[in-house]
């Protein structure tokens, strides 16, 4: 197993967790093997008590379910639940954030306040919201209500929906895709897959597409512009990835999760004077607050926290023995940090109502309390720092410098200026051949694949392709780790014509833009550049591309999704569960495509999936007659 691990400080850790008998994820998948055929072939249907039942991949025992379903509709009805359980969890969290904003505008917060007037006014007047002579709590609710009463409607559009081009707009209208209203596609995506109710594969995919859109252009979207306007604009920050930002000396409190709301208090309480001088007085240097996961590109793109780890690595980071405490909120957390944090004097405290674990303390977050929530959260943190075994800890010397925080609007001062904001400079370089196209790495580690190590592969193989690469979620967590997102990066890895665009620019080759939610910053990127001109009048049009090679998540099937639904090609690493049916990996990989402009690939090897890229953008380009790239692929040692 440690063979495929490209992370010296995950391979030390791991090996530490082995001799001492702790259990990870890695052990745990090994005795996971062979995992069911059934379901990854996406053959086995429960939906029922006639069930469950199989169909035989083979086609000689059963080919059809008790109730008479075959192969097609038992695959699409499983990818339908999956992509609308995504959704649900991107939307909730959109819920989340603006149910705290109405929440900010009652004055029933503590430690919240409007960090980016600009955007809250911005989005406000996309909601018909008049903004002139009123107070920013004024504002505040009533775009909170607004957005609430999308999730809640029932007939009409989103309002975020009109950011998109008209063509593709135009595209989702003739389909019947537009998203209604955010909760209705969920719920009836979830009660088309009953049975007995929607048996038609075609059928079925519009609605795996209608409930992505509501969250790729609902509640994503929300999540992200919110916890912009609450906790500030994200500006490239400088900063450190892996497990070596523990601190030896320093009581090292560790945020993970997904949802800004309190780990942003506690990042700002961390350093009140108060807590840092009872640190002190326990024997400790000061107060360490790292990130893992989401949580931590959310507090790393607008605080410059630093990330200890991504997915895979939450178990290495308490296997440290440096941990004093870990605070989780909601997705992605494994219910194994219970056992690892029985290990060590590491305590595990879970803040979110929605999200409880065996063996966990559970201290309930609410945004009224949150400094409070925070502060006593802290305390437990220095109370715990003496209870540290120091000789069992074992902090990874590994940790790598990189830039994030790169948001739309960044990107807009970026190439043209503080005084000239605008996507031109790019525009340019993609029509003249220095920049062969832009693509989202994003996703989860898996180790089913690489643990992390194929977004690097992947990715250096786009830069030597001069190919922008933009990136979110975990993916981004492993890059950083590699090295891939500090400005330096373009004169190691990138291509000639990339080089010479991040050097006039600053910009690193490889553009960290948040947290998972952040994907829809990608869209808008898109937006934008169409709107520049000169590259088409459709994301379709655009030599872009989303890979997802490690994705793990319900919640990546529902990015990948509203990614294609939105005209974009999109390759996976271990193939979405849907192989058992031929016609809906047919329709899915080639007849989507001329539907709706996008579609899929599956694709495990990294250098492979770079060539399906490479190709893709290569055929937006001729058919958007682009002058040839200027310069060959640049070769770079351990690609
Ligand atoms: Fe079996 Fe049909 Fe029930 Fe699914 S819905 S468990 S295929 S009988
Ligand atoms: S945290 S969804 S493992 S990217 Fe967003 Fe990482 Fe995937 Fe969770």
């Amino acid at each position: 197993m440690e063979k495929f691990f490209v992370d010296e400080a995950t391979k030390e850790i791991f090996g530490q967790a082995k001799e001492e008998n702790i259990q990870t994820v890695w052990e745990r998948y090994q005795l996971q093997q062979p995992q069911c055929g059934f379901g990854l072939l996406g053959l086995c249907c429960t939906n029922c008590n006639l069930g469950p039942c199989r169909i035989d991949p083979f086609g000689e025992r059963a080919e059809f379910g008790v109730c008479g379903a075959d192969r097609d509709t038992i695959s699409a009805r499983n990818l339908l639940r999956r992509t609308a359980a995504g959704s649900a969890c991107h939307n909730d969290h959109g819920r989340d954030l603006t149910l705290a904003l109405l929440a900010f505008s009652e004055e029933k917060t503590q430690g919240y306040q409007i960090k980016s007037e600009e955007k809250l006014k911005k989005v406000a007047r996309e909601f018909l919201i008049p903004v002139d002579n009123r107070s920013l709590k004024e504002i505040a609710r009533d775009l909170a209500l607004k957005i609430l009463s999308e999730y809640g409607q029932q007939e009409g559009g989103l309002t975020f929906v009109k950011r998109a081009p008209q063509r593709r707009q135009e595209i989702w209208r003739k389909l019947g895709i537009l998203p209604r209203g955010i909760d209705r596609e969920v719920v009836e995506a979830i009660a088309r897959t009953n049975m007995g109710v929607d048996h038609d594969l075609r059928s079925l995919i519009t609605a795996c597409m209608r409930v992505s859109l509501s969250d790729g252009w609902g509640g994503s979207m929300i999540a992200t512009e919110i916890s912009d306007i609450l906790f500030g604009l994200p500006q490239p920050v400088r900063s450190q990835m892996n497990l070596g930002v523990l601190k030896e000396n320093a009581v090292n409190l560790v945020v993970h999760g997904h949802v800004p709301l309190l780990s942003d208090v506690v990042a700002e309480v961390a350093m009140e004077e108060e807590f840092l001088a009872k640190a002190r007085e326990k024997g400790a240097e000061g107060i360490n607050v790292v990130g893992v996961c989401c949580t931590a590109n959310e507090v790393l793109v607008r605080k410059g926290i630093p990330v200890a780890g991504n997915f895979l690595q939450q178990e290495l980071v308490l296997i440290t023995g440096a941990v004093e405490l870990m605070i989780v909120d909601i997705q992605c957390i494994m219910p194994s940090l219970a056992k690892v944090s029985s290990c060590f004097h590491t305590k595990v405290v879970s803040t979110h109502e929605k999200a409880r674990f065996y063996g966990i303390e559970h201290i309930e977050f609410k945004e009224e309390e949150a400094t409070q929530t925070a502060r006593r959260l802290m305390e437990m943190a220095i109370e715990n720092f003496p209870k540290r075994d120091k000789s069992r800890v074992n902090i990874p010397k590994e940790k790598m410098d990189v830039v994030c925080g790169f948001t739309t609007e960044g990107i807009f001062h970026h190439l043209g200026g503080k005084y000239r904001s605008t996507y031109r400079p790019l525009n340019n370089a993609i029509i003249e051949g220095r920049i062969r196209g832009v693509v989202g790495v994003v996703g989860c580690d898996n180790p089913k694949n690489l643990s992390g190590g194929a977004h690097i592969a992947l990715t250096k193989e786009l830069l030597r392709h001069d190919v922008l690469v933009v990136e979110t979620g975990c993916a981004a967590i492993e890059c950083g780790k590699g090295g891939l997102l500090r400005p330096e990066a373009a004169f190691e890895f990138a291509g000639l014509g990339l080089r010479e665009v991040c050097e006039a620019t600053g910009l690193p080759p490889v553009l960290h833009t948040g947290a998972c939610v952040d994907n829809s910053r990608i869209l808008i990127e898109c937006c934008e550049i169409l709107k520049e001109g000169g590259l088409g009048e459709d994301f379709s049009d655009l030599p872009v591309a989303g890979a997802a090679l490690e994705w793990m998540s319900e919640k990546a099937i529902a990015i990948g999704w509203y990614v294609v639904s939105s005209g974009i090609f999109v390759v996976f690493g271990s193939p979405l569960p849907i192989l058992g049916s031929k016609n809906l990996e047919k329709f899915l990989t080639q007849e989507l495509f001329e539907i709706i402009g996008g579609g899929w690939a599956f694709e495990i090897d990294p250098l492979k999936a770079a060539q399906l890229i490479i190709r893709h953008l290569d055929k937006k380009r001729d058919a958007l007659k682009l002058k040839p790239m200027l310069y060959e692929p640049v070769l770079i040692p351990n690609p």
